[in-house]
């Protein structure tokens, strides 16, 4: 692509602006500025231009759920019309319960924070959808364990995170503690931008006051949790884009009730690696280690090397994934694959 001689003026790079983005302009450009998107909301956009917020005009025919927060596009200084959307580093998107169509979570981040309290809420099962869905999306997942004034028992907790995948960061906090940010500070720096992930309760709106330095008045709602079984309240309802003080960025999301894995075959291998990894020497290249002799996952299981109930917990997401995998196959596209250990 043709870059321009003088391109838009030039965007803050602490706005997370790269020379990805930059190698997208053309000539045509000219005179647009870049600016990030900062809230969806069902019929408005905002986005951050640098100098403050602003509000986006779409172009007739384009929608509001086109855009996730994080996307960068050019936009017109005088009407704010919205031009067109940059290409995608990075996107975190799910499938709506019982559709095809994805919701798009976040655009264009680094590192995903997935937060989890030390209480009920924490369950490796969902956690390790969470990092299939990071791993598959170009960001790099951290665990964030809040809430660990709450235990005693926090390194527990942490040492089981830890095992969910090889070389995991994770990270305790208590969210309400001066500390926090500091924590985090390592994924936080000039450029960077990170998202908050998790059910509903864990504290990611209380980290996200904590990493942007809110005011009581500028803060992002909290809510308290029921006490019989941790469960939020879904204070949060829209995602948004803030600013850190030390130059990055960070996203807040709704607390999520579920997520469907789709189309992260490769991020189920990051996640599973210690199964991928022995696939291959197990006799049927299709093996579903279950059932089937010369299987060396379950050598590996009777051998005390691979827990059983993490199989158990591969065996159910890659079956979920594959079947909510749509494949093109033919003209009409969308035929579902078949499920795997079906050989014909
Ligand atoms: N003691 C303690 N309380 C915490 C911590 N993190 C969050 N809380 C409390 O937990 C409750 C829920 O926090 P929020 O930040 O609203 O949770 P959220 O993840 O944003 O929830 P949704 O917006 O509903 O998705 C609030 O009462 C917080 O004060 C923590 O590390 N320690
Ligand atoms: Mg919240
Ligand atoms: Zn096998």
């Amino acid at each position: 692509m043709t870059k321009p001689a003088d391109p838009a003026p030039p965007p803050h790079s602490s706005l997370g602006w790269s020379d990805f983005f930059a190698d997208q302009l053309a000539v045509e450009d000219q005179g647009l500025v870049p600016m990030r998107i900062a809230t969806v909301h069902r019929s408005r956009l905002t986005a951050e231009s640098g100098l403050g917020p602003v509000r986006i005009e779409l172009p007739i025919n384009a929608k509001t759920t086109d855009f996730a927060v994080g996307d960068w596009a050019l936009v017109r200084p005088d009407t704010h019309l919205l031009v067109r959307r940059l290409d995608r580093r990075a996107l975190l998107q799910r499938r709506t319960e019982g559709g095809y169509t994805a919701q798009l979570i976040a655009a264009n981040v680094d590192t995903l924070f997935i937060v989890t309290s030390c209480n009920d809420d924490f369950n490796p099962a969902r956690l390790e959808r969470y990092l299939a869905l990071a791993n598959d999306s170009g960001t790099t997942p951290v665990i964030v364990l809040t809430k660990v004034d709450q235990t005693s028992d926090a390194t527990a907790y942490a040492q089981q995170a830890a095992e969910l995948q090889r070389g995991l960061a994770v990270v305790m906090v208590n969210a309400k503690g001066t500390e926090a940010a500091q924590c985090l500070a390592p994924w936080c720096g000039p450029g960077q931008t990170v998202a908050l992930v998790g059910s509903s309760g864990v504290g990611k709106s209380t980290l996200l006051n904590a990493l942007s330095e809110k005011t009581a008045e500028t803060a992002q709602p909290t809510g308290s949790i029921r006490e019989n079984d941790a469960k939020g309240r879904h204070t949060t309802t829209s995602r948004s884009l803030h600013a850190m003080p030390g130059g990055g960025w960070v996203i807040d999301t709704p607390g999520m009730r579920s997520l469907d894995v789709s189309d992260v075959s490769f991020g189920l291998e990051v996640v599973f690696a210690e199964i991928a990894e022995l696939a291959p020497s197990c006799r049927f290249n299709d093996c579903t280690h279950s059932h089937e002799p010369g299987c060396a996952v379950q050598t590996a299981v009777a051998a005390g090397q691979i827990d059983p109930a993490r199989l158990d917990r591969w065996r159910k997401l890659t079956e979920e994934n594959l079947s909510n995998t749509p494949v093109e196959t033919g003209p009409r596209g969308n035929k579902k694959v078949k499920p795997r250990g079906k050989r014909h």
